[in-house]
């Protein structure tokens, strides 16, 4: 097969994104009402605000807000792990930072698998929020080797699936005929299946030791545990939930409402009991439930430098110290008023942002700008460029997550009577091991794209700046 006839990883991943919604929205209806519910708060905003519309078509971002969602899931053992970086790898997806939810109390270590390029992040953003269950945090051993033994002996993938990821990695890509089937079957893995494949016996072993081992362990497959819209308004998507018949977690996670949005803010609903039937003991089926699968929406902001983000961190323990959001929304407003008053002390602008180098910015040309007035040494200096409106900047948006900061979201959906406790332990190396492959830093990364984007202004002014 001639590499002209390859279909796109960009496109790919396009195609797996919008597979993954239409299966999702079959199996959580109230995933669909959500995402209608975004668009229509999404269109509202827009049409509010010319001023968002301006800077998201200027940077050439409005198109994919739309179609722009992330997903998570939790694989069982390395090897699952390793072949997943494979399969994302053909859809262009990467793995960026190290996240260690035992800090959170949940016995995973994860990453995001997600497109890292402007181009490709322009095409379709999608990304996987992916965990890998960490039996070593398990006390007792023998819990811990049954565990084992059970993942051991799944297979997540089809036959299918793995001869397309091994053509498409000895070929160097996959035709449109391959690339459909390679995203069916991919979908595979991420299906619920509503059949356990432990005993009911051992499934509640496994839940009393943590539910999400028994979330992980008890299934044929990682299936997808939500979906999350992005959208432009999480405030008043929250306010419209409860009358779309959806109730949100109490209160949002994340910073407060901003006219800068920093980061990420994020709610969800809580995780659905959903009927599983398990085999007792005489092999027969037996009706049982479990909870696993929920919806979340997101807003994005803008990604924080090293800086920004221990002032975030700081402030965001701060408010917690004078209020705790109770899980039944008791104190909500309360924590929404202590938030907005600790964040006061967070620039509210986007070059107040910049100067004091709290957050990522990307730099560009403004094209009608008369050069000819320019003095070599103003052409040759990024911020002199700046205050005579030669060149612009847009806020870098934060394209990863903050589970740690946003313990709600897992505790909210593990059920809010959660009490384990894991001793934190991050374990990073042990992680890049299993993966296969070293994860991206997500400031350095950062880092390089403003870098790159003032290299590119400086270029473009170099003629004048040479000239004496
Ligand atoms: C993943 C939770 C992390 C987010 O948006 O922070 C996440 C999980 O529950 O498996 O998706
Ligand atoms: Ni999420």
């Amino acid at each position: 097969m001639k590499s002209t006839s390859f279909v796109s990883t960009d496109a790919i991943r396009a195609s797996f994104s919008s597979a993954m919604s239409s299966m999702y929205r079959t199996e959580v209806p109230a995933y669909g009402t959500l995402l209608s519910l975004v668009a229509k708060v999404n269109a509202q905003t827009l049409a509010g605000s010319p001023e968002l519309r301006h800077r998201l078509e200027k940077t050439d971002t409005l198109d994919r807000i739309s179609e722009e969602r992330h997903g998570a899931i939790r694989v069982g053992t390395p090897a699952e792990l390793a072949m997943l970086r494979r399969v994302f790898a053909i859809m262009g997806m990467y793995p960026v930072g190290y996240y260690d939810l035992s800090e959170a109390g949940v016995p995973v270590h994860s990453t995001a698998f997600r497109p890292t390029s402007d181009a490709a992040l322009k095409i379709n953003p999608f990304r996987v929020f992916t965990s890998l269950l960490r039996l070593d945090l398990v006390a007792d051993a023998e819990l811990r080797n049954e565990a084992r033994k059970v993942l051991e002996a799944r297979q997540i993938f089809t036959a299918e699936a793995i001869s397309l990821i091994e053509k498409a990695e000895t070929e160097g890509g996959l035709n449109p005929d391959d690339a459909a089937r390679f995203v069916q079957e991919i979908l595979e893995t991420f299906r619920w299946h509503d059949h356990a494949s432990v005993s009911g016996e051992l499934y509640d072993r496994l839940h009393d030791a943590h539910r999400l081992i028994a979330d992980v362990v008890s299934f044929k497959g990682p299936h997808i545990n939500h979906l999350t819209p992005r959208t432009l308004d999480i405030d008043a998507v929250q306010a419209l939930m409860p009358a779309h018949g959806i109730s949100p977690k109490a209160v949002i996670e994340g910073p407060p409402t901003r006219a800068c949005p920093i980061l990420l803010r994020q709610t969800s609903f809580k995780a659905l009991e959903e009927n599983v039937s398990f085999r007792n003991v005489q092999g027969q089926w037996e009706a049982g439930s479990h909870t696993a699968r929920f919806g979340e929406i997101e807003q994005r902001g803008i990604a924080l430098t090293p800086r920004g983000r221990a002032l975030y961190d700081q402030l965001l323990v701060k408010s917690r110290e004078v209020v705790r959001p109770a899980a039944d929304g008791s104190n909500a407003a309360a924590y929404v008023a202590a938030l907005a008053a600790a964040f006061k002390a967070f620039p509210d602008d986007w070059n107040d942002i910049r100067i004091n180098g709290l957050g990522y910015f990307r730099y560009s040309v403004v094209e009608c700008f008369p050069v000819n007035t320019l003095s070599p040494r103003e052409a040759a200096n990024i911020e002199t460029l700046v205050a005579m409106g030669a060149v612009q900047f847009d806020p870098i948006v934060y394209e990863d997550f903050l589970p740690v900061s946003a313990a709600g979201i897992f505790q909210s959906n593990l059920g809010d009577d959660a009490s384990q406790k894991f001793a934190a332990s991050p374990s990073q190396r042990q992680f890049e091991d299993e993966l296969g492959v070293p994860v991206l830093d997500e400031f350095a990364h950062y880092e390089r794209l403003e870098k790159a984007s003032i290299d590119a202004c400086l270029r473009h002014f170099k003629p004048i700046a040479l000239a004496s």
